[in-house]
């Protein structure tokens, strides 16, 4: 596996040579900020984040995300636009090197948490998401831990409301669309497309989520056959869904060339539809990571890989999720188990 790990730019608090000191880094999984979704990235401005990354000796291989603009996932007509501008992007990226783009298709928000500072019993902090809690919420007034600053409340309501007439079996229809779009230049550039699943896995506020298992996964992968058309298997994403069966499903896509990039986190189940981010090892969360690891190890996987979302320890009040030192124990974790698992399986 290639061990890198997420890098937020020039802006990031974490500095990029304290990346560069963690064990066994290969590289950095970084974007450009601040370009509205649905405009090209410049070849230049790309350019110069890989350098800024190579300077410090690390690859710049991934990009975590391209957004989708919301007109692609809704499918109205000036969708063909802000695909055509993604196409030049991938482009722009394939020139400047780039091997992977993680993206998603959930409609309206990417990832939703109650609570980005639970004050977990040992000081430390995590996000957490509680079902009950966004079942209290009133629709047409939401107010997300995280998101206040990307809507207003009225551009909010008026997206959702957009979205009441895309079942999700149009949602499917225009993702495949999408990637159908994309094609070409994922084969000139040779670049593969990493879908990132749910998060959480299940419909909230009535927006259609598509892809938060296996029938969604292998749905999609039956529909764009092309091994471009991938995933990026993270762990805490999936499995916040009991029913995912999260050794299995990472042996089958592995072994299936479709795992292009692993998100490898643990999550603690707080009931049934609720649950809190926790320390990467299996004893700290509900996942068992070393058999997750191993499986995808038996799978034949040696992708990207990176540590997720980390708590803020020793101190640190980093941006939720992303600060250095939870991020860098998991690193180390991960280096671990895979080392155990490479030999393990070389050893068989
Ligand atoms: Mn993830």
């Amino acid at each position: 596996m290639k061990l890198t790990f997420r890098w937020f730019g020039e802006n990031d608090a974490v500095p990029i040579k304290y990346i560069a000191q963690i064990p066994g880094i290969y590289g950095v999984v970084t974007a450009l900020y601040g370009i509205p979704a649905g405009e090209i990235w410049p070849l230049d401005a790309i350019s110069k984040l890989k350098g800024a990354a190579e300077s410090h000796g690390l690859a710049a291989e991934v990009i975590e995300s391209v957004p989708v603009h919301e007109d692609i996932k809704l499918g109205l007509p000036s969708r063909d636009r802000y695909i055509k501008n993604y196409i030049e992007t991938l482009k722009n990226l394939g020139a400047a090197g780039f091997k992977c783009v993680c993206y998603n298709f959930m409609p309206v928000f990417d990832w939703v948490r109650t609570d980005l500072k639970l004050k977990n019993a040992d000081g430390s902090t995590s996000l957490a998401y509680r079902e009950e809690e966004i079942r209290k919420l009133d629709k047409n007034s939401l107010s997300l831990p995280g998101w206040d600053e990307s809507y207003t409340k009225e551009e909010l309501s008026g997206l959702l409301e957009s979205y009441n007439a895309v079942t999700p079996r149009k949602l499917f229809e225009n993702l495949v669309y999408f990637l159908e779009a994309l094609m070409p230049a994922l084969e000139e550039t040779g670049i593969n497309m990493a879908i990132h699943p749910d998060d959480p896995p299940w419909e909230i506020f009535g927006l259609p989520r598509i892809i938060s298992a296996e029938d969604g996964l292998d749905k999609l992968f039956a529909a764009v056959p092309s091994k471009h058309n991938g995933l990026a298997f993270c762990t805490g994403s999936l499995g916040a869904k009991r029913a995912n069966d999260l050794p299995r499903l990472a042996k089958k896509y592995a072994e299936a060339g479709r795992i292009h990039f692993a998100h490898l986190r643990n999550i603690a189940y707080d009931g049934d539809l609720s649950f809190r981010e926790t320390a990467h090892n299996s004893a700290s969360g509900s996942l068992d990571m070393f058999v997750i690891v191993s499986a995808l190890v038996r799978g034949g996987f040696s992708g990207y890989v990176r540590p997720d979302h980390g708590r803020n320890i020793f101190g640190e009040e980093g941006k939720p999720g992303y600060g250095l030192y939870d991020r860098a124990l998991g690193a180390a974790y991960l280096n671990g188990l895979f080392e155990a698992a490479e030999k393990m399986v070389a050893n068989s």
